[in-house]
């Protein structure tokens, strides 16, 4: 049943039509962290001083940096919209802010990265987003400010006086507005992240939503400036707050099938995954997933009516690591001939079969199978319902379960193997 009269669930279904057809994104991570390579927490995981970080500052020049290369990589990928950070936890701008000096174009590099991203991804016909941190280990007014860093939680400046961060507070909301003003027309808007008391008026959300929805009212939000970020926020109740969120951004965590809210509606998600264990450059994390892990996750993600926010972190120097292109590039072999089993698909509206997952577009069901299958495929209570099965990747016919008859729901059953060269089933005997 859909709650036709709650209007932030109806203005959020009328927001997301694009992000529930395109399924399949690229997330990057990129800034100061890319030079100690060790991932993007690194100021706060090795305590580094201000002065200490201010080196990366100093140094960072990416002499690499080509954007639409980054935009060619996704797009053959089968990815149809990205998402950069803007701002990560270390408060440096890859933008040109006029409300700090702590941005790329006041480094060697001279650039608003930003605004080149944008245009590169534009260019090669993907939706853009921007990610946006709304913890700032760098700026005065944020209690982590100075030679130590604690979360929030722990420090004691916050409680002294907390009045300095509704100066830090004015800046967030400042930066949110600059990049909805000055950078054309956005697509996507990722804050990050709430935890413990830091969470939605904390961050006087509600003034910075409807800013958000004046500037840019199509645009879509995620839900981490509420709950965890995780399974947390009001978008899963009948009544979400206006900062609730378009879509759930649990991370790493592939939910139940067809996360629902209260109502049994479907909430719109995005599962966002590393292609490592890292999300910034990290030289030393060779724990790279493989394609067929990512593919299958990807399936899984569009098979519970969600989407996958697929990670690359850029080195210093401003290219995508080779591991990284190299599963992108087989990713897109694999989306060459299967992406009709992704785009523009949803959960099945038959329950999940023992040797893989569906997802569906209209009257098409598409069999992703992960297990080799002993004898003919079975489709529990579907055999008879399919018309004709084709294999995605070279349309060749398909014999599954029983022979094919006529079907009053499924016209043409479309088989999309998940690694068809990885299968041999034994065919029935001809009739
Ligand atoms: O702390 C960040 C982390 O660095 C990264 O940006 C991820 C991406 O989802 N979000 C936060 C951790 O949940």
């Amino acid at each position: 049943m859909t709650n036709h009269t709650n209007p932030i669930i109806q203005e959020r279904k009328e927001r997301v039509q694009w992000f529930e057809q395109d399924r399949f994104g690229m997330f990057i991570h990129w800034g100061l962290y890319a030079i100690p390579a060790r991932g993007e927490w690194i100021r706060s995981t090795e305590k580094m001083s201000i002065q200490q970080y201010q080196t990366y500052y100093d140094e960072f020049n990416p002499v690499h940096y080509n954007p639409r290369e980054w935009a060619k990589a996704a797009k053959e990928a089968g990815m149809k919209y990205a998402v950069l950070t803007a701002k990560h936890h270390d408060g440096f701008c890859l933008f040109d802010s006029k409300l700090t000096d702590y941005k790329s174009t006041n480094t060697q590099a001279g650039r608003d990265l930003v605004r080149e991203f944008l245009e590169a991804f534009r260019e090669e016909g993907l939706k853009v987003g921007l990610y946006y941190s709304l913890i700032d280990w760098h700026h005065e007014d944020y209690p982590a400010y100075g030679d130590r860093i604690h979360p929030m939680r722990e420090n004691e400046a916050f409680k002294r006086d907390p009045n300095t961060f509704g100066r830090y507070l004015d800046y967030m909301h400042g930066q949110v507005r600059e990049l909805l003003t000055d950078y054309g027309k956005l697509d996507l808007m990722w804050f990050d992240f709430s935890y413990d008391e830091m969470t939605g008026e904390k961050w006087r959300a509600t003034e910075l939503v409807q800013m958000i929805r004046e500037l840019q009212p199509h645009i879509l939000i995620d839900n981490r400036l509420e709950g965890s970020g995780e399974q947390g926020g009001s978008i899963y109740t009948a009544n979400p707050s206006i900062y609730s969120g378009d879509f759930a951004s649990p991370e790493q965590i592939i939910p139940p099938r067809g996360l629902v809210n209260e109502l049994g509606d479907p909430i719109p998600w995005e599962a966002c995954i590393t292609l490592n264990n890292n999300w910034g450059y990290a030289a030393a994390d060779r724990n790279y997933k493989s394609a067929t892990t990512i593919i299958r996750k990807l399936v899984e993600c569009v098979s519970k009516n969600g989407n996958m926010l697929l990670n690359v972190g850029p080195d210093a120097k401003g290219a995508i690591p080779q591991e990284s292109l190299d599963i992108l590039k087989e990713i897109g072999d694999w989306m060459k001939k299967n992406g009709d089993s992704i785009h523009g698909c949803r959960a099945a509206d038959f329950p999940k079969p023992e040797w893989g997952r569906y997802t569906q577009k209209g009257n098409k069901l598409y069999a992703h199978l992960f297990e080799e299958s002993i004898g003919p495929i079975s489709l529990p209570g579907l055999a008879d319902k399919i018309k004709s099965a084709r294999l995605l990747a070279d349309g060749s016919e398909v014999f599954v379960g029983r022979p094919w008859s006529a079907a009053e729901f499924i016209e043409d059953a479309f088989i999309s193997f998940a690694r068809p060269e990885h299968f041999t089933y034994p065919l029935p005997d001809k009739r």
